[in-house]
């Protein structure tokens, strides 16, 4: 007789999501039990907006980062469902950078477009706190806590799916006389408002997509003046004036911030936009992902499966560093479900086969050298892994248009959002903003859709 499978998912955002989803269109004599842990009360993961910080109102660590006025850095022509586009969504074309809730209004109508209510499959304000492997058994012991009720509860799984994201414990460094500092010091998780900097000034940690959006946030609303500081690379965009990029911060001083240049100011803020930590604290240690931000992460087959312990049965979604996101969320969640479903051809290899071909992917990773090659590289593993399950989220014309993005925004940091893409499944062309980014202060999904050429 076949073993029963019974599959535990950890987090109901557009991971987790994407895998129930999937599992809920399989076929009846091949789908498995299915449980959805998620530790918030809604779906949606890092697309909730919360007024939270710290610790949420159990006292749980506050999973979102997101703020008011956040927008797509990306085109959303480049994370488009192919069965499920923006057109079919609002049922009239929008324009390609949406505020925050536009895009989880999206998501939300993917999630609840099929003929199944997949809340039924979630048991929300539930935090997983422990998973094991029992090697003898080949399954999992999984405890997990009702927040609401205080009562815990183990359960047994064949396979467990990890997709609690990335991007929720952040990175703190520290910098000589820190503590000294007489100011606000926040991490960019814990930034909801730009309003609040009006008339400071601003030394903003880092030289990546937060940094970039948090300067830029920050002067739109009335910050006196923002300086980036960078530790391997500047970004080098043509900002606007008030925005200036200098040298990793050495030391500070009270409210004086030197700099590896030999320069200094004076400053009222200190934004750490320093990136995320890895943080898997349920999991046990043999089957702890503990990586850097990567384009593909060590020990894993398709950058899903991990190969550290689990027996082949513990998948990670969405753990490398993303240009195609909810793409490849997808592409991934579907064939995990498929592979733990035995119904991809060719699957199972065996564990040689697999980390050969985890070899090759982590070889070529290390030869990146641009984010243009990222974006190649990232279209070729999606290419690898939809080819296996018949899926196609047409990724090499998603990578043309992401090189573009690349290029709007060197071009013009501040405008880039007024850029129109064309959707590769739809085939409409976004219209155009009638007011720009720069000049909206109403990011509504209303305001939004109200706000085109
Ligand atoms: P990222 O993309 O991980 O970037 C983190 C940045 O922080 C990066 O520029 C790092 O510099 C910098 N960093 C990290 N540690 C330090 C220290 N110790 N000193 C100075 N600078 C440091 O995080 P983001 O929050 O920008 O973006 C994460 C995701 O959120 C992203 O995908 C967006 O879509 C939303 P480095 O280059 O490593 O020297």
């Amino acid at each position: 007789m076949s073993e029963r499978k019974r599959v535990c998912i950890i987090g109901a955002g557009p991971c987790g999501m994407a895998a129930l989803c999937h599992f809920s269109q399989a076929a009846s004599d091949v789908r498995p039990e299915v449980v959805c842990y998620e530790k918030q009360a809604t779906w949606g993961g890092l697309w909730n907006f919360t007024w939270l910080t710290g610790t949420d109102e159990f006292g749980e660590p506050c999973h979102g980062g997101q703020y008011k006025h956040l927008w797509s850095n990306g085109p959303k022509e480049c994370l488009e469902f192919p069965d499920y586009t923006f057109n079919d969504h609002f049922q009239c074309p929008i324009p390609s950078f949406p505020p925050r809730d536009a895009l989880r209004d999206y998501l939300e109508g993917r999630w609840t477009n099929g003929d199944e209510d997949l809340r039924k499959y979630i048991k929300f304000t539930t935090v997983v706190r422990s998973v094991v492997y029992n090697d003898a058994s080949q399954n999992f012991t999984v405890v997990s806590t009702d927040l609401q009720a205080g009562v815990s509860s183990t359960e047994v799984f064949s396979h467990v799916i990890v997709a609690v994201g990335i991007f929720n414990v952040p990175n703190k460094p520290y910098f000589d006389g820190i503590e000294k500092f007489e100011g606000r010091i926040m991490h960019s998780h814990d930034f909801r408002d730009a309003k609040e900097f009006k008339g400071q000034r601003l030394l903003v940690v880092g030289a990546s997509y937060s940094a970039e959006d948090l300067a830029l946030q920050c002067l739109k609303f009335g910050a006196k003046s923002v300086i980036c500081t960078w530790r391997t690379k500047p970004m080098s965009f043509k900002w606007p004036i008030g925005i200036e990029e200098r040298p990793l911060l050495q030391q500070l001083d009270n409210n004086m911030a030197y700099f590896k240049d030999g320069s200094s100011a004076e400053v009222d803020v200190i934004i750490l936009c320093t990136g995320y930590r890895y943080a898997f604290p349920f999991l046990e240690d043999r089957l702890r992902l503990q990586s850097r931000l990567t384009m593909y992460p060590d020990n894993m087959y398709k950058a899903t499966l991990w190969l550290g312990g689990g027996g082949g049965r513990l998948f990670y979604l969405g753990v490398e560093d993303q240009y195609f996101t909810f793409t490849m969320f997808e592409t991934e969640a579907l064939w995990c479900c498929r592979y733990i479903m035995g119904t991809i051809s060719g699957e199972p290899k065996s564990e040689a086969e697999m980390r050969a071909d985890a070899d090759k992917w982590v070889s070529r990773r290390n030869g990146l050298k641009s984010p243009n090659d990222d974006i190649d590289f990232q279209a070729d593993f999606i290419a690898d892994m939809s080819s296996a399950v018949g899926y196609n989220p047409e990724e090499q014309k998603v990578a043309d248009m992401l090189h573009k993005w690349k290029r709007d925004k060197v071009v013009d940091i501040v405008s880039y959002r007024a850029q129109s893409f064309r959707s590769v499944f739809s085939g409409i062309e976004a219209p155009l903003l009638k007011h720009r980014w720069w000049k909206v202060f109403d990011d509504s999904k209303d305001a939004f859709l109200k706000n085109t050429e």
